[in-house]
């Protein structure tokens, strides 16, 4: 490639380099990506061929679906099922884990997605993203249980993000840092345009839904304070913030420039155990974060620590800088 390394190419390097990473578990990646290049057309596209605004169904969540939600989770199926990587997919917009077709042999990885992260931005340009998350099956290629889905963050051996925003960006880790992969549409490969992303130990920059204040938990109400507290106040900074309600784009920009991100226990969603999903949306940026450096915690627990026990769980997210996280948990400690 004239401009850089392909994907495929990074995952044979890393290989050679000594990483274990199966050749199956390579085509995954690069056939995962593939959805990512479709999604990314369909994204373009939507407006043209009326494919914004709602479909007029719910999804297990009670939350209402978008139609790019079904078309996303759509591509990332019918490609997925087709390969013979996979012996079962879990979706956020699937009540039950979805199984390959007869018609295809399976493989012995499942794989975890959110097709269309932050798709409330959809309608307005802004950016939104797919989230997965690959583990091998614990019954390799026999058709797995639902109990088979609920594996921990720590079973992670791939996790990634595709931001679909000014450029089409995929965030990668296999276990051995995060790279970052731009799309190059003149050729349709993913290129390779950072790796070994670290993000900043310290931060001045905080990311969370303000308007929820009222509901959070006491210590998330205290570090918030102290932060809007400014440089006279207990953590002696005066900090920045921003929401954008797609967290594949603030996670995006924590990697970036550093940052903390936090969608906290809310009173209204207690009995849900948060609003952000374990499987799907908290372990795979989880395992990212941690690559490159920063922390992913419930404010109580590390997030990838947590016992799964249903495909569309919650949890309380607080990641990022890893002082910053640190100093969360902290807050927690002295509740
Ligand atoms: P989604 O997967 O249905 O899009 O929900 C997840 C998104 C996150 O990307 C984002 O951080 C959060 O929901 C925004 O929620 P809110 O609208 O409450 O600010
Ligand atoms: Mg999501």
């Amino acid at each position: 490639m004239q401009n850089g390394m392909s994907l495929k190419q990074y995952l044979i390097n890393q290989q050679r380099s000594g990483m274990d990473i199966a050749a199956d578990l390579v085509d995954l990646i690069c056939e995962t990506a593939v959805t990512c290049k479709e999604i990314t057309a369909r994204i373009d596209r939507a407006s043209l061929e009326g494919a914004l605004g709602v479909a007029g169904s719910e999804n297990v969540q009670g939350e209402e679906q978008k139609k790019l939600d079904i078309i996303t989770n759509d591509v990332m199926y019918e490609h997925l099922s087709t390969t013979g990587l996979l012996a079962g997919m879990g979706s956020e917009e699937v009540d039950d884990p979805m199984m390959i077709p007869n018609q295809y042999p399976r493989g012995r990885y499942l794989i975890y997605f959110d097709p269309l992260d932050g798709s409330s931005n959809i309608d307005v340009n802004i950016s939104v993203g797919t989230i997965f998350s690959i583990v091998e099956a614990p019954h390799g290629t026999d058709t797995p249980s639902p109990d088979d889905f609920h594996q921990s963050g720590t079973e992670q051996i791939a996790a990634g993000f595709c931001v679909y925003g000014p450029s089409t960006t995929l965030v990668l880790t296999v276990g051995n840092g995060v790279a970052m992969f731009t799309l190059d549409r003149s050729v349709g490969e993913f290129i390779l345009v950072r790796d070994n992303v670290q993000i900043p130990e310290d931060t001045q920059e905080f990311a969370i839904n303000m308007s929820n204040q009222r509901f959070w938990e006491p210590p998330v109400q205290k570090y918030i304070a102290d932060c809007l507290a400014g440089e006279t106040g207990p953590l002696g900074k005066r900090y920045n913030m921003r929401w954008v309600a797609s967290m594949v784009a603030e996670v995006f920009r924590i990697l970036t420039r550093g940052g903390i991100f936090l969608y906290p226990m809310d009173e209204r969603i207690r009995d849900k155990g948060g609003k952000l999903r374990l499987m799907y949306e908290a372990n795979p940026i989880s395992f990212i974060v941690e690559q490159a450096g920063g922390a992913s915690s419930t404010g109580r627990e590390r997030i990838m620590e947590v016992e799964a026990r249903a495909l569309h769980q919650r949890v309380p997210v607080i990641l990022g800088s890893k002082n910053e996280v640190e100093k969360v948990v902290e807050y927690h400690k002295g509740e």
